[in-house]
């Protein structure tokens, strides 16, 4: 049955995923809820971060070697909780913590998924009031169900993610997440606080006229991603252009808007960092699932993201993602490289 209402809400909409699927256990369904409940609690505190002392650096540096700030810790602490104290989660990996986290005890031994995540990137915005995000990514444990996971189960390639997904907390705050079936969007209601279905069945439009990159970095990339950045520049309306360059320093923004209305986002690797910036499994392989099952691509500049066999929790790689065809003609020039 499916309930008549015009609004759906995360809870309903799960529930209902969960139903057309008699032989599932609903773990799945029940562990996207409580990051949906823990999203809500960081939210609150991204919403008030200028009225409270809860701004600035919270003295420690993270294994990225970036000064922590307190709302980081909050929300790393946030998502820890609910998928510890929940019943589908057996253990955690977290860009806040140097090493995964195994839960132990009955419940979580006894629970078939684990999650990585960024609890909040983009932080660095955090003081200027600009867009940031959670990312995660849900696997099912490759362990045997009924002890404590292990670090294999987090070394996993991005292909075999059950779900995954994002929280941008911007002029609204958005809740998407993709399984096999589809990428949906929920956006918080704050007169019931609910996430409720807001863009079901996101699909990524093939082409766009948007390019993100930070043009700081232009003269340490390869010969042919700045060939590539040039040829963005010069798109007039003979050759699918003009392109507009946006990028805000603030991943989960960036690929979200190329994500939705079209576009390519690279963060290429650079001379002195030639596996870039950004994390492998709770960065890269999120996004790189979503936006492959919305229809767009994502690879490091020769092989799709999804394929990396990780060897390391906190592995960096360059990373291109967005629409099929403004990806398609990226990889004539970095397959030269
Ligand atoms: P740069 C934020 O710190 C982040 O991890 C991503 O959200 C963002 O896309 C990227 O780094 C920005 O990095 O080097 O361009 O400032």
């Amino acid at each position: 049955m499916t309930i008549n209402r015009k609004i759906l809400t995360l809870d309903e909409f799960t529930i209902q995923q969960m139903r057309q699927f008699p032989s599932a256990t609903g773990e799945l369904s029940s562990l996207l809820r409580d990051i949906g409940l823990a999203a809500k609690r960081v939210n609150v505190e991204v919403n008030k971060a200028g009225l409270v002392d809860i701004l600035g650096d919270a003295g420690t540096v993270n294994i990225q070697g970036e000064d922590v700030k307190k709302l980081d810790i909050y929300a790393n602490n946030q998502f820890m909780g609910v998928l510890q104290h929940g019943i589908s989660c057996a253990g955690i990996g977290s860009e806040e913590l140097d090493d995964f986290v195994v839960f132990d005890d009955e419940i979580s031994n006894n629970s078939k998924y684990v999650v990585q995540f960024d609890p909040l990137d983009g932080s660095g915005n955090i003081d200027v009031n600009i867009s940031i995000g959670t990312i995660f990514s849900v696997y099912r444990r490759i362990s045997e169900v009924g002890q404590p996971c292990v670090k294999e189960d987090f070394l996993q390639p991005g292909s075999r993610q059950v779900a995954a997904g994002y929280i941008i907390y911007g002029s609204s705050t958005m809740y998407v997440y993709a399984t096999k079936r589809g990428v949906n969007g929920f956006t918080l209601d704050p007169a019931i606080g609910e996430f409720c279905l807001s863009h079901p069945d996101i699909k990524c439009p093939p082409s766009g006229k948007v390019y993100s990159v930070n043009h700081g970095n232009f003269f340490q990339y390869t010969i042919n991603t700045r060939e590539y950045i040039n040829v963005c520049q010069k798109k007039d309306k003979t050759n699918g252009g003009p392109y507009t360059q946006r990028y805000i320093g603030s991943m989960v923004a960036d690929v979200h808007r190329n994500l939705m209305k079209g576009g390519i986002f690279l963060y290429p690797g650079t001379l002195d960092k030639p596996n870039g910036k950004l994390r492998l499994l709770y960065e890269c392989n999120p996004f790189a699932f979503i936006v492959e099952i919305a229809g767009g691509r994502a690879t490091d500049g020769k092989r799709r993201i999804l394929e990396i066999e990780p060897t390391e929790l906190h592995q960096r790689t360059p990373f291109f993602v967005g629409s099929k065809d403004m990806m398609d003609e990226l990889d004539t020039y970095l397959q030269k490289d």
